[in-house]
């Protein structure tokens, strides 16, 4: 099938653009091609959301958001079909999929709401018959870069509150996942989305993304993705003194304390390291325990590993599905390789899967490295993959020095029956989410999502943080005096 941009409301039909092959990565089949668009259809796309987007912010924000409500049904309606979709184009098990659907239809709901609220603040002004208030004002055509791991749930992050706040926008999904973004292409026609609101440009970084960075019309990028290529798009947009939202990578850990629930421990350890194979922002990759129970955690963890189902995540059956492409696979084996280089101990997996049935996809063991130095490369760098490393540690202190040693600040959890150290470690934590007796991933969507140092700069998807990102604040003074009244003018 053969994936078009969507420009202007319209497919755009006679494009004679390359293509790319999108591949199934549970086995190798070719489900489409994708257009590697270029420029000219990222300027079309732009003069067509700013055309558009003078309308749509001028329609009352109850009226944009009936359009999010339709959405949402839309999405309830073709949920099954979406979420096999979903894990054909990127391997996630089908239901993680449907989480992931669901994920994006609580957004569409939640953002739909805010068309009743969009809160502003009034209060008092200083003088005398003066009115003060400040509103959230939309900024105009924003452009939203988003990653493979999660084609549906983050775009909708940023496209629902962009929307519901009166921009339109441009979006470039990752190239790996483009039937997710054509699925949205489709029901935004179908809801009868004005034209031009919504635009959908399919392409490389390189080509497309940079012209989104660099367009003097698009007042807003927010990205998910790599640190690396998110420090360009900082970089760039800074140039052109743009609003950059970025979120990027995590090293996520779980700590296990001496008084933890064990079993508990390992159910959230496994879910969180080995759920959608590791490919999460979220995903754990640390287990940083303490001393004395380091021997019992480490062996059940390995017994529970080793009965994980790999294949594909179509089949209910699968509890780990296959990474996204050669390249993954290849990024993960050199980390492994690199922790046996570095002394730590490999407990269990450690390898490619390439015999039968899984020649045909990507599939990695999953990985469980044990003593492990918090200081090592496979326990400072993000691996986006079903690999974990364990680091033993004396205290809780050391437990939150570990933790706060990586130069990511994402997600990071604690298993203890401790109130007193449950609130040591929720606040001293440097990540910008945290779980107590819990895993490392499953952030719900009316809560802001984002991280610390390397993981961000300082914005956040979803909850109502998002909006932050999407409005310009306007402050308005009223005043009825029926005088010139100046502020701050001692007399
Ligand atoms: C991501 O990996 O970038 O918190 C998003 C979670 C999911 C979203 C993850 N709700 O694990």
């Amino acid at each position: 099938m053969e994936i078009k941009n969507f420009i202007g409301g319209r497919w755009a039909d006679k494009q004679k653009l390359q293509t790319m092959p999108v591949m199934n990565p549970a086995n190798g089949e070719q489900l489409g091609t994708v257009p590697l668009s270029t420029k000219v259809e990222v300027d079309e796309a732009v003069q067509q959301a700013k055309n558009a987007q003078k309308e749509w912010a001028l329609t009352p924000a109850p009226k944009r958001a009936d359009y999010l409500y339709e959405i949402a049904f839309k999405l309830k309606e073709k949920k099954e079909h979406l979420a096999q979709t979903l894990t054909r184009e990127m391997g996630k098990v089908i239901e993680e999929a449907r989480g992931e659907v669901q994920e994006g239809i609580d957004m569409a709901l939640y953002m739909a709401a805010e068309g009743r609220r969009l809160f502003g603040e009034t209060v008092p002004s200083e003088l005398a018959n003066k009115f003060a208030m400040s509103v959230r004002a939309p900024i105009g055509v924003v452009g939203l870069i988003t990653p493979w791991n999660f084609p549906i749930a983050i775009a909708t992050w940023k496209a629902f509150p962009a929307l519901v706040a009166g921009n339109t926008f441009i979006w470039k999904p990752s190239n790996e996942t483009p039937f997710m973004a054509y699925e949205m292409a489709k029901i935004f026609e179908e809801v009868g989305l004005p034209k031009g609101v919504a635009n959908i440009v399919f392409g490389t970084g390189p080509t497309i993304g940079t012209a989104m960075v660099e367009h003097p019309d698009i007042r807003v990028i927010s990205f998910t993705g790599s640190t690396s290529t998110g420090s360009k798009v900082a970089e760039l947009g800074g140039r052109h003194l743009k609003k950059i939202s970025l979120e990027m990578g995590g090293k996520n850990a779980v700590i296990v304390m001496e008084d933890a629930d064990i079993e508990l421990a390992v159910e959230g350890i496994l879910w969180s390291a080995f759920g959608t194979a590791g490919q999460r922002c979220t995903a754990c990759s640390r287990v940083i325990v303490h001393k004395d129970v380091k021997e019992v955690l480490q062996q059940k963890l390995l017994a529970a590993t080793t009965t994980l189902t790999i294949g594909d995540g179509l089949d209910p059956a699968t509890k780990v599905g296959p990474v996204i492409n050669r390249a993954a696979l290849e990024k993960i084996n050199h980390y492994v390789q690199l922790g046996r280089q570095e002394g730590a101990t490999l407990l269990t997996g450690g390898r490619i899967l390439s015999e039968a049935p899984f020649d045909k996809g990507f599939y990695f063991e999953p990985t469980i490295f044990t003593d492990v130095h918090a200081e090592m490369i496979i326990a400072q760098e993000e691996i986006f993959g079903p690999v974990i490393s364990i680091i033993e540690v004396a205290d809780l202190d050391e437990a939150i020095e570990v933790n706060n040693s990586v130069k990511f600040g994402l997600s990071s959890s604690i298993f203890s029956q401790d109130v007193n150290t449950i609130f040591k470690a929720q606040a001293r934590l440097d990540t910008g989410i945290v779980y107590v007796n819990a895993g490392t991933t499953g952030a719900e969507i009316h809560l802001p999502f984002g991280g610390t140092k390397g993981t961000g700069n300082g914005h956040r998807d979803s909850g109502q943080a998002a909006l932050d990102v999407y409005t310009e604040w306007k402050s308005i003074y009223v005043d009825y005096s029926g005088k010139l009244q100046r502020a701050q003018i001692d007399t």
